[in-house]
Formats: structure tokens, sequence, C-alpha cells
């Protein structure tokens, strides 16, 4: 499939801002400044934005509890972000959302979710919305494959098949939930096989090759905006960090350093970042420009996130259906 040059470099700056936004999350987590909790992307960068590079503006995105790179790829900044995880009122969701519960319906981020599988239900009701309407509209639904054994996951693919709804079902499995292997949950070599239940094609792709995700992706969510369904994608991939922020050395009393290790040999930013350079696409110099122009993004974002104020009590009666106009 070909990419314009334009479009080679974007996905390479997307996945490094979300690299970054994570990775100093991290930091920012573990030296108590960020309450509540935190899931970082590292590692699993390619997914969000081969995918979402496809999306148009108007089109929608559910997330899950690691959703900042969902978020950044779908043009979520990162000040308002940040200031959200900071619980500060110039947040997107007012500083009362936190990072498991950012939303941004300007952008077409219908939220992330602290409930496993908890958008697939959703994406099939914004999908069967977007066609009651008649737009041509396309709602992705990320989730883990913890998710893809959630009741939400068969009444959901079902719902969406059975509408012939313009939803993509993006299944991220990173091979773990928590310290529980997808194989041993599953039983399942592929978790894609499970669309056939639901009469949609089903795909696995290596999530940690930005261009297949993208090729993928714009099959599948070329297909939903023709009026001919939903797909299930599952891209494989693997998480870097531990479950959680607060988690310890990186999840590694359940999974072996040895296969930490070889996943990042499968970086997925270096992996296109090596590909753009041989191919002449980009330059060392654009790349150190590239990562400059980032780090400045994210310190203009602590800066703001830092000098914002904290809500008022009153404001909680704002967001709530409870305030009389
Ligand atoms: C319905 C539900 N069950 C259990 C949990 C606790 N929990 C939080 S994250 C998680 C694992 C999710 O794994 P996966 O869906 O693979 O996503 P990943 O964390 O690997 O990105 C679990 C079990 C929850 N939040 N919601
Ligand atoms: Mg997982």
């Amino acid at each position: 499939m070909q990419i314009s040059d334009k479009n080679n470099i974007e996905l390479l700056r997307t996945m490094k801002r979300i690299r970054t936004f994570d990775e100093t999350c991290q930091k920012l987590f573990v030296a108590g400044r960020i309450p509540g909790a935190l899931h970082c992307y590292t590692g699993e960068e390619a997914i969000a934005t081969g995918v979402c590079k496809v999306l148009e503006p108007s089109d929608y995105i559910l997330s899950t509890h690691r959703g900042h790179g969902h978020l950044i790829a779908k043009g979520g900044e990162f000040k308002y972000m940040l200031a959200e995880l900071f619980g500060k009122s110039t947040g997107y969701c007012k500083g009362m959302g936190g990072s498991m519960h950012l939303a941004s319906v300007k952008h077409g981020i219908l939220g992330a979710n602290g409930i496993v599988g908890g958008g697939i239900c959703i994406a099939a009701g914004v999908g069967f919305s977007i066609k009651y309407q008649g737009t041509d509209q396309v709602v992705v639904c990320f989730f883990g494959d913890g998710g893809i054994s959630t009741g939400f996951f068969h009444e959901g693919l079902n719902l969406a098949s059975i509408h012939n709804a313009p939803v993509v079902f993006v299944c991220e499995n990173n091979l773990y939930s928590i310290s529980m292997t997808s194989k041993r949950a599953t039983g399942l070599d592929k978790l894609s096989t499970r669309a056939v239940s639901y009469n949609m094609p089903g795909e696995t792709v290596d999530g940690n090759d930005i261009l297949a995700v993208y090729e993928s992706a714009y099959n599948a969510i070329e297909r939903a905006r023709a009026g001919k369904g939903p797909t299930l994608l599952e891209y494989i991939t693997y998480r870097w960090r531990g479950h959680h922020a607060g988690e310890a050395g990186d999840g590694l009393f359940y999974r072996e350093k040895k296969e930490l290790e070889s996943w990042k040999t499968k970086d997925p930013i270096r992996r296109y970042q090596a590909l753009l350079l041989k191919e002449g696409k980009i330059t060392e110099e654009k790349i150190e420009k590239m990562e400059m122009d980032i780090q400045q993004e994210m310190d203009d974002a602590i800066e703001f996130a830092n000098n914002s104020p904290y809500p008022k009590a009153e404001s909680i009666i704002e967001l709530s259906m409870l305030k009389k106009e």
C-alpha cells in the first residue's frame, strides 16, 4: 500500500509522541505527581497510530484503561491530557476523569474505560446510531486480549453483526491480561478466529509493524464505511512496562526477562525509523529535530498541568445531570 511521504513522517512522529508521553507519565507517576492508576502503552504504539491514521476527524473511537496512545493518535493534545492526569480543571474532563476516563467528544474520543471490554457494547450502540442517522462515520473500538472473553465481546459483536453496523473491533493482544497469558485464558492461537461466530471477517496482524497495521485497518475501516459491516482485527504486540505504572520490575515476576528483551528488539518505532532512513524518506537530522520538538511539547504540557488549578468543589454540579439550567 502506497503511503505519502508526509504521512510516513506523521506515522513516525505520532508513535514517538505516544512513547514520550507515556514514558514521561511513568516517571511522573513514580514521583507521585499522578493520582490513581496509570497503564503505559510503551511498545504498542504502532496499533493506535496505524489505526487512527486511517480515521477521519468525525469518526469515533472507544478506548481502554491503556488508552493514552489512542487519544494522542486521534488528536488529543498533551497539555489537556496531562492536566487531566494531574486532576486539574484544565483537563479534558475538568480533572474528574483521570487516566482511565479520558474523553474528548470534539475529537470523537468517546472515552477510555476502566472496565475490561467495557467499550465493546457501547461501540455496537454507536455503530447502530451512525447507521440510523445515515452518516458515513465509523467507530473503532479498542480492547485488550482480556476483553475478548467478556460477555461484552459476545453481545457487542453479535449486535454489530446483525445490524451490519460500521464498527471495527480492534483487539490489542499484548499476550497478557495482567499476568494471565491470552493463550491460557482462551485456548486459542489466534483470537481473531472468534469473528467466525459473528459472521464477520477476522484477521491477525503483526501489531508492531506500522505498515501492516495501517493496511489492515484501512481495509476494515473502508469496508465499514461502505456499509459492508463490522470486522474483528487482532494485533499481536507486547507491553514493555508492567501492567500498571506502580507494578514493580516491569512485570518480571510473571514473565521472563528474555521474553521482554526479545520483544524490545521488535520495537515498532525503531523498526519503522530504520525503514524510513533506508528508503531515504527521512534523515538523522530531521529525526533529531522531531524528537526535540516532541520533548518541548512534553515540557510545555508539564508546565501547563503544574500551573493549572484543581477543580472547585462546586464544579461537580456543573458536570452532573443534577444541574438545573
Ligand atoms: C470487568 C473487569 N474485570 C477485571 C478488571 C481488572 N482488570 C483491570 S485491567 C485487567 C487486565 C486487562 O487485560 P487486557 O484486556 O489484555 O488489557 P491490557 O492490560 O493487557 O492492555 C483486569 C483483569 C476490570 N477492570 N474490569
Ligand atoms: Mg492484554
